[in-house]
């Protein structure tokens, strides 16, 4: 399989907004907070300031011992979630299969556009010269054939870095690395791995599958694949506003609620109308998506979509609820909808037993696939992008 993937990720994202609005900012230290005199932790850190050792998530007590002549200066997420936009415009014309990770992260598969790694890498400069041109920032594309390496890729290139990864060259550039930089891959695992005598990601890919599965279940087996630099993971692209080829359900709480089982059984009663109305139809859909709004009105969407069409709740059922998981924790919630779209018809009666073996069979290697993604994503606790 030949896929050709990109991915991109905006330099110091937060800060380099801000010094493109405060010119007198550029080149200085700076940390971009949330209420700078009060005990909010750091969003971002300039280049300049990175030396000092300072990053996202630290205190801003411990930022200041560190860097006492950093400047301080007060997030505005409206405005990045704006630039952010503005971003996944100029994007989407290089193709429409983007897969939007976070506010400044984004995955493309040029696989069908272009035929190499290097025909890949022109296409990745050019987003790279239009992004500075018409909005005035850097970022850092990684390219290879999976999701996986063109993330590893990047994350070896900031900033300003453009890292073409060809698959046979993942053994000798990643196996001598400790195995932190792998995707999902913390500290705290770090230490468990160091326990078992496994500290580099060589080290890791060579251990058994199912001596890791034993000790860590799913993860253990994922976390080999990861250092043998396997990843199949497909590109889950976004859609853009209502699809008129869609069915979904969507509830204003009667009060806002955070993630918890309260809202689970909302949204299992919102796919159980869904995967009525879809079997009712006769038809069977690839994409969920969720919608969730939180109290102040910022509304967000996440999709996921399945290699196979379904009319089953319970698949539509976890896809959401993994999706709510996974993109729900920014506060009380006072809207949460699911939809099922890229419809097609049915071609056989949902009832019979083979049917329900597809679904569970499909339903276990998604959930596997849900596991990784959040796997991936306890890494990086992020602001999301926001769409409506
Ligand atoms: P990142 O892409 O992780 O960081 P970055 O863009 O600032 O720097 P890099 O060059 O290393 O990519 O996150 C994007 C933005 O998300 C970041 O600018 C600020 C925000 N953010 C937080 O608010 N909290 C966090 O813990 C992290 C990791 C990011
Ligand atoms: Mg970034």
């Amino acid at each position: 399989m030949h896929r050709l993937i990109l991915h991109l990720d905006m330099d110091a994202f937060f800060a380099s907004v801000e010094e493109l609005a405060n010119p007198f900012l550029r080149g200085k230290p700076l940390v971009v907070c949330g209420d700078p005199a009060g005990r909010s932790v750091v969003s971002t850190a300039s280049y300049a300031a990175r030396p000092y050792g300072i990053h996202s998530g630290m205190s801003i007590a411990e930022a200041r011992r560190r860097c006492p002549h950093a400047v301080f200066w007060p997030g505005d997420p409206e405005k990045y979630v704006h630039v952010s936009r503005r971003i996944l415009e100029i994007l989407k014309r290089f193709t429409s299969q983007v897969e939007p990770l976070s506010i400044d992260e984004a995955f493309f598969e040029l696989t069908g556009q272009v035929a190499t790694l290097e025909q890949a890498a022109a296409v990745a400069r050019n987003m790279k010269t239009t992004i500075q041109r018409e909005v005035g920032l850097t970022c850092t594309i990684g390219i290879s054939r999976n999701k996986l390496l063109a993330k590893l890729a990047s994350s070896q290139a900031k900033p300003d870095g453009l890292n073409v990864l060809p698959p046979e060259d993942f053994p000798a550039r990643f196996h001598p690395q400790p195995v932190t930089v792998l995707w999902g891959i913390g500290e705290k695992t770090a230490r468990r791995l160091e326990t078992l005598d496994i500290r580099t990601v060589g080290e890791l890919a060579r251990t058994s599958p199912l001596r890791m599965k034993r000790i860590f279940g799913v993860f253990g087996e994922l976390m080999v694949k990861m250092a043998q630099g396997i990843d199949h993971t497909p590109l889950s692209p976004y859609y853009d506003g209502p699809d008129e080829k869609s069915m979904g359900h969507e509830h204003t709480l009667r009060r806002d609620l955070p993630l918890g089982p309260e809202l689970f059984r909302v949204l299992l009663r919102l796919t159980d109308q869904v995967g009525r109305r879809l079997r009712k139809a006769g038809r069977k859909g690839r994409t969920v998506t969720v919608k969730i709004r939180y109290s102040n009105m910022r509304t967000i969407t996440r999709q996921r979509t399945f290699d196979q069409p379904t009319s089953d709740e319970n698949a539509v059922y976890l896809a959401a609820r993994t999706l709510l998981e996974q993109h729900g924790g920014g506060g009380r919630i006072r809207l949460v909808g699911v939809s099922v779209s890229l419809l097609t018809p049915d071609p056989d009666p949902p009832q019979n037993m083979m049917f329900r073996n597809d679904v569970k069979r499909e339903t276990a290697i998604r959930t596997i696939d849900s596991v990784r993604d959040r796997f991936g994503e306890d890494a990086i606790t992020r602001a999301t992008i926001v769409r409506n």
